[in-house]
């Protein structure tokens, strides 16, 4: 960095270049799974101002890391550069070389940190590396911006489940639906095509066995390019229910299907999906029903760091109720359906407390809305 800088004309900088390094991050985001998607930029200052001199995302499939490839670009001009790191930097031998130890080789001046990794095996030893070898080490720059990007792995890290995203779409009258009618279009094509990008980068999608059997969905990815990026699809079933001929079992063979249903289910039932090649999680009773927490650490265990929860209200309000949702999303339709409607289980006016707005957006007619709350 120039010498020249104030403290504060520096932060400016470090805050610009993160926010950056935090957007390019987002070009692996739910590809890299079980690593998090992380961005790295290298920036050199020769006295005309910062210059970026190298760039690096997260590997699709979670290696090489971004460090690796943001160094390698450099070349001999990482030397003396800073590096942003939308990620603490690793300091474990796994299947790649620590990128603490790389950044030291590559001899930078400065590293500025957004989120701290929670793994064990990093968890401030990153750092630690850097600063014994004389770095300047920032931490925690845009760090509330990182979590919110990086959630599902730092939630998957932390709390041993997927980061569990609620979505929603209500008429203009609060309604998800019309009692019998299976599906109905509450919204436009254009909010259609953001849930299936939301699909793509989620790692499941759960829905309940109502919603499976009115809906008959087939919840996958249908959009251009990205017919392959569909995640495992989670009913929850706890009486298997759900029929041979559904969508959900004929496309098992291209998208997983776990089901996950109560032990005492009909084994009938179970033996006649699972010969169709649905999946069983085990999930012990709880007072009826599927177990909801010990349900989402099978997930987590399956490496999945983020579930979408599509549906329906008695799921929605489950998972709401057992403070299991980390992130609210609502698409808001223009249409009024009224009578015979099923209310939703939620709305804009009563989303649960410690929720912040991140997002207020328009696709096409409708609109969007999204909350999180910290990890
Ligand atoms: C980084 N840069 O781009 C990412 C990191 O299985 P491994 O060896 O790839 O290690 C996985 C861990 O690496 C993961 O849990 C997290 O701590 C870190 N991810 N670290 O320095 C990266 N994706
Ligand atoms: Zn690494």
């Amino acid at each position: 960095a120039s010498p020249k800088l104030s403290q504060a004309e520096q932060q400016v900088l470090d805050r610009r270049f993160m926010a950056a390094a935090l957007r390019l991050s987002r070009k692996n985001a739910g590809r890299t799974s079980t690593n998090p998607s992380v961005g790295t930029l290298i920036v050199r200052d020769d006295g005309a101002g910062p210059m970026i001199v190298g760039t690096g995302v997260t590997a699709v499939g979670g290696r090489p890391h971004a460090e690796t490839e943001a160094l390698a670009e450099a070349g001999e001009l990482a030397c003396g550069a800073t590096a942003y790191v939308t990620l603490e930097p690793c300091a474990h031998h796994g299947r790649t070389p620590p990128c603490a130890n790389a950044l030291v080789n590559a001899s930078v001046a400065r590293v500025v940190g957004a989120a701290s990794d929670p793994d064990p095996r990093v968890s401030g030893q990153g750092y630690a590396i850097l600063r014994a070898a004389g770095i300047e080490v920032v931490e925690k720059v845009m760090a509330a911006e990182a979590s919110e990007q990086m959630a599902g792995y730092l939630i998957r890290s932390l709390k041993k489940r997927p980061e569990v995203i609620l979505k929603l779409a209500l008429s203009s009258d609060s309604k998800i639906g019309v009692e019998g009618e299976g599906q109905v279009a509450i919204t436009g094509e254009i909010a259609r095509r953001e849930v299936y990008l939301m699909r793509a980068e989620a790692d499941g999608i759960l829905v309940g066995i109502g919603t499976a059997l009115e809906d008959d969905p087939a919840l996958t990815v249908r959009l251009p390019g990205l017919e392959n990026r569909s995640p495992a699809r989670i009913v929850l079933d706890r009486q298997i229910r759900l029929p041979e001929a559904s969508k959900l079992v004929s496309g098992v063979d291209r998208v997983p299907l776990y089901v996950a249903a109560c032990l005492e289910a009909d084994p009938h039932r179970r033996a006649a999906l699972e010969r169709a090649g649905v999946r069983f999680i085990g999930t012990e009773t709880h007072e009826g029903g599927v177990a909801l927490p010990e349900l989402l650490e099978d997930l987590a265990a399956l490496g999945m760091a983020s579930v979408l929860v599509e549906g329906g209200a008695k799921v929605a309000r489950a998972f709401l109720a057992e403070g299991l949702v980390d992130r609210i999303v609502l698409f808001h339709g223009s249409e009024t359906i009224g009578e015979g409607g099923i209310a939703s289980p939620i709305d804009a006016n009563h989303i649960p407390a410690g929720f912040r707005k991140l997002r207020d957006m328009q696709f096409g007619e409708d609109s969007y809305l999204e909350w999180v709350r910290d990890i």
